[in-house]
């Protein structure tokens, strides 16, 4: 039993040196010192020696034992060293290499006209107002003095989910909402910006969704001169100092006086030019003094209370802005078109 222990002994160091990686290492270990292994077996037998050679032998099984742990470990600290040696060879860092460029983001143009807009007007004491994207017919035209059938309603094709949901043509029923919630009573300083929907057919100036920004005031002596005001300050702001606007006859149902607000051409300063098509004016919105009905419907008395709105479109905006010749740059989110709208 003696013999066969340092054989064994022996034979467990040859492997232990011979072992070429961790797992091998490993795989000696389970076969010497295992539950399975041959000194296991060996003490097994120990049950047939005389009392006075059991301890020796039991003594002798330890040392063998202890000899094979403390080389398995010594190995397994020299295997590991050149295991963070390999490694540290083969991820070498070439510190010469050009880094990755990082691609930085940027405002998408309409985010940061929308933006823009809402920050001027928030500076001027308005509040920002929203509504649901779909939308009852009630808010939509019919508490904007569209009744059903009027003709006007014509003017924005819409899609309709159910006789009496759709989407949203305009941000106009925003005011609607606003001016009911406040129960006919006290003042309104709101702009909403906003999605909206319209069949019409996508072309360079045209999209089934895009987006609009509706401004509401509402007080006692509110007149045309403060829509003027206000108008100019924005149209100033918005495209340069230089600027000046006029304002056409329009009709809005929901608007009397309505008005088509332009803006004198930033491109020839009003000369004529292929941006303004030759007349030195651009149309940006749509405007007027709220209609007596659409207040009264809201429950405000409108000999009391009166009233300007306006709505223009965020991309026609960005458009003149920036020189864009297609809406439709704005939506198909080519990043060499919009990589060109760094902020400063
Ligand atoms: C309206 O939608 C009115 N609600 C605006 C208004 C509000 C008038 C309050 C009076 C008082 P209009 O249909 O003109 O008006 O649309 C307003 C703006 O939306 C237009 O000036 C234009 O800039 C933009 N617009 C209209 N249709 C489209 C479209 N298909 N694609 C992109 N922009 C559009």
């Amino acid at each position: 039993m003696k013999e066969r222990l340092q054989e064994l002994q022996q034979e467990a160091i040859v492997k232990i040196e011979s072992a070429n990686d961790l797992k091998e290492l490993n795989d000696v270990r389970v076969a010497y010192l295992g539950k399975k292994g041959p000194i296991t077996e060996v003490l097994r037998g120990m049950g047939k020696l005389s009392a006075e050679e059991r301890p020796v032998m039991g003594a002798l099984a330890n040392e063998v034992r202890e000899a094979i742990a403390s080389s398995l470990e010594a190995k397994q600290a020299l295997l590991e060293e050149a295991e963070v040696e390999r490694k540290l060879a083969s991820e070498t860092i070439d510190v010469t290499l050009p880094g990755r460029p990082v691609k930085v983001g940027n405002h998408h143009p309409l985010t940061a006209v929308i933006e823009e807009i809402e920050d001027l007007f928030l500076r001027m004491g308005y509040c920002i107002a929203e509504g649901p994207e779909v939308e009852k017919d009630y808010y939509n035209f019919e508490a904007l003095n569209l009744p059903k059938g009027h003709p006007a309603r014509d003017m924005q094709d819409s899609f309709y989910i159910t006789e009496e949901i759709l989407l949203r043509t305009h941000t106009s029923p925003v005011q609607a909402r606003t001016m009911e919630k406040n129960q006919g009573k006290g003042p309104i300083k709101i702009i909403c910006p906003g999605k909206v929907y319209r069949r019409d057919n996508d072309d360079a100036t045209h999209s089934h969704q895009f987006t609009q920004i509706e401004g509401l005031v509402i007080d006692e002596n509110i007149r045309m001169s403060d829509l003027k005001g206000t108008l100019e300050v924005f149209a100033k702001k918005m495209f340069g100092e230089e600027r000046e606007i006029r304002l056409r006859p329009s009709f809005f149902p929901f608007t009397e006086p309505s008005v088509e607000v332009d803006v004198s051409c930033h491109k020839c300063g009003g000369h004529g030019c292929n941006v303004c098509k030759g007349t030195g004016w651009i149309e940006i919105l749509g405007a007027g003094m709220v209609h007596p009905n659409v207040l009264e419907m809201a429950g405000y008395d409108s000999k009391k209370y009166q009233g300007f709105a306006f709505g223009m479109g965020p991309e026609r905006i960005a458009m003149l802005k920036y020189g864009v010749d297609d809406i439709r740059h704005f939506y198909t989110n080519d990043v060499r078109f919009l990589q060109q709208f760094k902020r400063a």
